[in-house]
C-alpha cells in the first residue's frame, strides 16, 4: 500500500478550491492507500494569527475535513504541533536547504511582499513542509498546483540527505489533479482562489450559507463577449465551467454544448444552485460535528498517537545518521 500524506492550513474557512483541488481526492485515497492528513498549525504561525483565532480555526478545519468525508477510522488525522517530531526534523533539514533555493520559492516571494514583519519562519516554511513529508516516508502527496515547487524542494533535500548520510528518506511524488488543481478567484480570474484574497467575495467557502453562494456567483467577474466556452482568452468563464463540471459531474464540452445560445446569467443561476447542492451535505455534517468539539479533540488525539509512532521512529534514525549523540538510557 502506498503511503499518502497531505496537510492543510488552519486559516480562515476552507474554500471550494481546497475541496476541488485537494480534499475530495484525499477522501477517495483513504479507501485505497495508507493515508496521513494533518492540520498545519505550525505553518500557520508564519502568517501571525491571533492565538484565540488560531485555536478556533484549527478545530473548525478539523470539523470541515471530517464533514468532507475524512474518517479517522480509515486515515490518520491529526494536528501538526501535537507531534513534536515535525519541528525537530525541520531543524535538521534546514541545514540541507540552501539559502538561494529558499529565496526562489514563489510562495515566499508573494507572501513576504504582503507582510510587515517577514519572519524567518516564512522563509523556512518549505523546510518544515519537507520535514512533514519525509518524516512519514511518504510516496505520494496529493496537492493543488501551487504546491508543486515545494514538492520539488522536498525531493532535492531528501536526495541531498540520502547522498550524504545514506538511504533514509523515500522520494515523494506530487499528485496534482488534471482538472481543478487551480480554481481561480471569482473576482479576479488571474489569481488562485485563496483564503488571503483581497476581497472575500471571490472565495466560496465550503460551509458558506446558500444565500452567500448565490450572491458570490451572481457578482462573479465575467469575460468580454457572450460565448460560454472554456477558452484561454476566457479565464473567468473557463473557471466557472470548471467548477460547474466538478459540481455536476458533467464534462466541460457537454456544458459548452448545453449553454450554446444562452447567456452568462443562465450559467450563473445554474452554477449557484449546483454548488449549493454539491456542498449541502458537507455543511450539514459540519454543523453536527461542531456541536461536539470534545469529540473532535478526542479523534485528533487518537490521530496524533498513530502519527507519532511512525514519526518517532524515523526521527530517531535521522538523529543517529547525522551523528547526534544518543541520550544515555537511565
Ligand atoms: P492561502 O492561499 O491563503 O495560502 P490556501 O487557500 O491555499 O491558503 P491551504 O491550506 O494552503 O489553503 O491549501 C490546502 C490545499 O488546497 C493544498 O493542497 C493546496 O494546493 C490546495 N489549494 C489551495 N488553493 C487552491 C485553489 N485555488 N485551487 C485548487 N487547489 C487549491
Ligand atoms: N504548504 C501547504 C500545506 C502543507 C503541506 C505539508 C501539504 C504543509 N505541510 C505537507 C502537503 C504536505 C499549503 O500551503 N497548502
Amino acid at each position: 500500500m502506498a503511503r499518502v500524506l497531505s496537510g492543510i492550513q488552519p486559516t480562515g474557512d476552507k474554500h471550494i478550491g481546497n475541496y476541488i483541488g485537494a480534499i475530495r481526492h484525499w477522501v477517495v485515497d483513504q479507501d485505497v492507500d495508507d493515508c496521513f492528513f494533518f492540520i498545519v498549525d505550525l505553518h500557520a504561525l508564519t502568517a501571525h494569527p491571533g492565538p484565540a483565532e488560531l485555536r478556533e480555526s484549527t478545530l473548525r478545519v478539523a470539523a470541515v475535513l471530517m464533514a468532507c468525508g475524512l474518517d479517522p477510522d480509515r486515515c490518520t488525522l491529526w494536528v501538526q504541533s501535537h507531534v513534536h517530531e515535525h519541528a525537530e526534523l525541520a531543524w535538521v533539514l534546514s541545514n540541507l536547504a540552501a539559502f538561494g533555493e529558499l529565496s526562489r520559492m514563489t510562495q515566499f516571494k508573494d507572501k513576504s511582499a504582503r507582510q510587515q514583519l517577514v519572519g524567518a519562519g516564512l522563509f523556512t516554511y518549505p523546510v518544515l513542509q519537507a520535514a512533514d513529508i519525509l518524516l512519514y516516508r511518504t510516496d505520494r502527496v496529493p496537492v493543488g498546483e501551487d504546491q508543486r515547487q515545494h514538492l520539488e524542494l522536498t525531493r532535492d533535500v531528501a536526495q541531498r540527505f540520502n547522498g550524504r548520510f545514506g538511504e533514509t528518506f523515500v522520494l515523494p511524488e506530487a499528485a496534482i489533479p488534471k482538472v481543478g488543481a487551480r480554481i481561480m478567484d471569482l473576482q479576479d480570474p488571474t489569481a488562485k482562489m485563496s483564503t488571503s484574497a483581497e476581497s472575500p467575495q471571490g472565495t466560496i467557502n465550503i460551509v458558506d450559507p446558500p444565500d452567500d453562494i448565490r450572491k458570490k456567483v451572481r457578482v462573479a467577474v465575467t469575460d468580454s463577449g457572450r460565448e460560454i466556452v472554456a477558452r484561454e482568452d476566457k479565464p473567468a468563464i473557463a473557471n466557472l465551467l470548471t467548477i460547474m463540471s466538478v459540481a455536476t459531474g458533467r464534462p466541460i464540452p457537454d456544458l459548452e454544448a448545453a449553454y450554446e445560445g444562452k447567456g452568462y446569467g443562465d450559467l450563473k443561476g445554474d452554477l449557484a444552485e449546483a454548488v449549493i447542492e454539491y456542498l449541502r451535505p458537507i455543511r450539514e455534517r459540519y454543523e453536527e460535528l461542531m456541536a461536539d468539539p470534545e469529540e473532535i479533540s478526542r479523534l485528533l488525539e487518537v490521530g496524533a498517537g498513530k502519527a507519532q509512532k511512525v514519526a518517532a521512529e524515523v526521527l530517531a534514525e535521522v538523529y543517529e545518521r547525522v551523528g547526534l549523540l544518543p541520550r544515555r538510557q537511565a
